[in-house]
């Protein structure tokens, strides 16, 4: 009986998932209403209707004043459940955002696993992903330095496959007994609740310091990776080491992999901490305005995948999450891809109540002895019972898409009416059997042989901690290099413990004696001499953003248009069509939103002004040109300036065109001598800066070839021009 309904289940998931909606979404039926269209009336929650819900009940006198009573259900009703609205926020990684999409196998994994979501290439697997910072609470900015949350359920026909992991590859801790000691020290100290969101104090910092196991993540945590252009241009990794199992039984250790079509970009470090104030929703809106233009973030799916009998062969532990598999040594094997393509209905039943278990795998997947893995097996199913309830899986977010039939029962909030008399196994009815070893989509555990000592110990290659870190640092290009400098400048000068910068600038020693030194001269502790473990000068490929194959695109870019009164209409609607054609999102700005006068044609209305958006908002900045009003207007607005002089110093692509823009463009950055201007006729790109002579700006001329139009778009698809910072420009504006 329980086979027949499994069948039945199985086969309207799929007759679902290849429907007009997806097994998941046709689910959320259920539970879903509308507020906004129906003739529906305010309610109280055990259903009548209220004709008054604006004032309490009374016992008034003449003047209509008098004591409320206690005795209105309705209105205690909304305090009470008002009262109780808020559920513990998530012990880490409590802000966070995410969104609907789809899973489609491109190429058959069969030869190393016999998961269906892996081997059948004709579904498509609903799926949520949530991305989160992880220090900072529920209210705390985006664009915080921190670790970023990928975590992706994937709604299988098998049972839900949770993948919790993060935007960088490592971890800081080997065993996690360790992990309530370094989230301790990593969020705001304990006797002031100081700071939020940060990891500039002393209590990280010393910790980081006791641990030389941490050493490698806290190079990747001061990298640019921490501080990510957006959700949608960030690498995913699964961290932790797992395992697939072939159907013939045979078992294989991988990694998981997630790389952004949108390319992998990072802010700078002024610029996302100025959005931290200007807008700390920054990431989220970015992902939701995304999926509503129809711009999809996608991501390719892939596994590095070492046998089990190759399991010892490398210098490092494949076990130890603070380890990455060198993409030299275990290329990553691309077989699917992801796309997010619908912002949730409601963000706390699907966004705040979606719950992820390392523990939740389907078949033809498996765990291996990561000591990581093994203890976060543990904690997320822990941790939703207090956040969530027992029956935190009967939520709508978390629910299987295929059938659940079980013997659990009873616990605070349960939905499932399961009728029969019987709520144990074995039972006279045979009713809840468990299901055929045979049937593959059952889960079987691999016969893993295990034998050995009780103690309380790691393996031999667990112990080398600093040749990873040193390999990474070595990887970067000189700008990525400097940004980590930098950095870790900063976080040390929030230290007000002179003990940390010193025992921290040794510990840097161990990776690179000249960063060390740097560091030291910076933050003013007294410079290591020599380095207890010299840099090997080793480097491996695609640990750097800034040489990451494939990154530079242009699609979702947001370009400001800088308009003012008797701007230049054609060059903008030019401009403004051939970037939306592209997938990029030109956005007309002006001094002010009301309509802006062109010097012929039609007013535009601005989407920002230049108070209501800066352009640390933007990827990049056109002063369109146009007239001497245009020129005079913004070349004596100090917002408009500033607007420009500061995307020039966040390192963005900055176009100026026609004398009226080029004049506006010398005000901004005209201290910097080094960055060439074009004349007449020509266009030329300097630093990332690109302009257009006078004769240069009419209509179609921009598209051609070594045009406004194809240049601009060269640099803009290369993200941030770099070496405006390695030349030293930037400390000029
Ligand atoms: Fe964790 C949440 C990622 C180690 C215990 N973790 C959480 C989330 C992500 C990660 C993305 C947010 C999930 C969501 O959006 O709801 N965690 C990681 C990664 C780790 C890691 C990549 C290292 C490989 N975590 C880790 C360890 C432990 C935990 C070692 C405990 C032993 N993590 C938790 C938790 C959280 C959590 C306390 C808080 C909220 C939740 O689980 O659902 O159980």
């Amino acid at each position: 009986m329980t086979g027949e309904l499994l069948k039945s289940g199985l086969e309207k998931a799929e007759m679902m998932v290849g429907g007009e909606q997806n097994a998941k979404l046709a689910q959320f039926k259920v539970n879903t209403k509308d507020v906004t269209s129906g003739n529906g009336v305010i309610t109280s929650d055990y259903g009548v209707k209220q004709v008054n819900t604006d004032d309490w009940l009374k016992v008034v006198n003449e003047n209509h004043t008098g004591p409320a009573l206690l005795e209105d259900p309705f209105a205690r009703e909304k305090i009470h459940r008002f009262d109780h609205e808020r559920i513990p926020e998530r012990v880490v990684h409590a802000r966070g955002s995410g969104a609907f999409g789809t899973f489609r196998l491109l190429e058959s994994a069969q030869d190393v696993t016999s998961a269906g979501i892996l081997t059948d290439t004709s579904r498509e697997t609903p799926l949520f992903i949530r991305f989160s910072t992880v220090l900072g609470s529920r209210g705390s900015a985006d664009t915080v330095r921190d670790v970023r949350g990928f975590a992706v359920k994937f709604y299988t026909q098998e049972g839900n496959w949770d993948i919790v992991g993060n935007n960088i590859p490592v971890f800081f801790i080997q065993d996690a007994i360790k992990f309530p000691d370094v989230i301790h020290a990593g969020k705001a100290e304990p006797h002031n609740e100081v700071p939020q969101a940060q990891t500039a104090h002393n209590n990280f910092w010393d910790f980081q310091f006791m641990h030389t196991e941490a050493t490698h993540m806290f190079m990747w945590t001061q990298s640019d990776r921490a501080i990510p252009r957006s959700f949608r241009m960030m690498q995913g990794f699964g961290v932790n080491t797992y395992t697939l199992i072939n159907s013939e039984g045979k078992r294989h250790f991988v990694k998981f992999h997630f790389v952004p079509e949108q390319g992998v970009h990072s802010l700078v470090w002024d610029e996302a901490q100025k959005i931290g104030g200007q807008d700390p929703d920054f990431h989220r809106k970015d992902l939701w305005d995304a999926i509503e233009a129809g711009a999809y973030p996608k991501w390719r799916f892939g596994i590095q995948v070492i046998p089990e009998a190759n399991e010892h062969e490398f210098d490092f532990d494949i076990l130890d999450a603070t380890k990455i598999w060198p993409e030299d040594l275990v290329p990553v094997r691309f077989i699917g891809e992801i796309e997010l393509n619908r912002n949730p209905d409601e963000f706390f039943p699907q966004t705040e109540q979606i719950a992820f278990c390392t523990s939740h795998v389907v078949p033809g997947i498996g765990f291996s002895d990561d000591p990581l893995l093994q203890g976060r097996n543990f904690s997320y199913f822990d941790t939703q019972l207090s956040r969530l309830g027992v029956n935190w899986q009967e939520l709508p977010i978390n629910r299987p898409i295929c059938p659940v039939l079980n013997h659990n029962r009873d616990g605070q909030s349960r939905h499932t009416i399961t009728k029969g008399t019987v709520n144990y196994w074995p039972n006279r009815f045979s009713a809840g059997p468990p299901a055929e070893k045979s049937d593959p989509t059952s889960y079987v555990d691999y016969p893993q042989k295990v034998e050995g000592i009780k103690v309380r110990t790691k393996s031999a290659k667990f112990k080398e901690h600093f040749n990873q870190a040193q390999l990474f640092y070595n990887s970067l290009s000189p700008p990525e290099q400097a940004h980590i400098q930098s950095a870790l400048s900063f976080e040390l000068s929030h230290c007000d413990d002179p003990t940390v910068h010193e025992r921290l600038c040794q510990r840097l020693a161990d990776i690179d004696l000249g960063l060390a030194q740097r560091v030291a001269q910076t933050v003013g502790s007294p410079a290591p001499q020599k380095s207890n473990h010299p840099n090997h000068g080793k480097k491996t490929i695609h640990l750097s953003q800034t040489e990451f194959p494939g990154s530079n695109t242009i699609p979702a870019r947001k370009i400001a248009l800088l308009i003012a009164n008797g701007f230049d209409s054609t060059v903008y609607q030019t401009i403004e069509k051939a970037y939306k054609a592209l997938g990029a999102l030109p956005t007309p700005v002006g001094p002010v939103r009301t309509p802006i006068q062109p010097a012929s044609g039609s007013a535009v209305q601005p989407i920002h002004h230049l108070e209501s958006a800066r352009s640390t908002l933007f990827d990049a900045v056109i002063l369109i040109g146009g007239n001497e009003s245009y020129q005079a207007t913004l070349s004596n607005n100090g917002r408009a300036v500033h607007w420009v002089r500061e995307a020039f110093g966040h390192c963005k692509p900055v176009g100026a065109i026609g004398g009226a823009g080029i004049a506006i463009l010398k005000t901004a950055v005209g201290t910097v001598q080094q960055v060439q201007i074009a004349q007449g006729s020509s266009v030329l790109e300097s630093f990332g800066v690109v302009t257009a002579g006078e004769q240069a700006t009419l209509g179609d001329e921009m598209m051609k070839q070594g045009s406004f139009m194809t240049t601009f778009t060269q640099v803009l698809a290369k993200h941030r021009a770099w070496n405006r910072e390695t030349e030293g420009l930037t400390t000029m504006v």
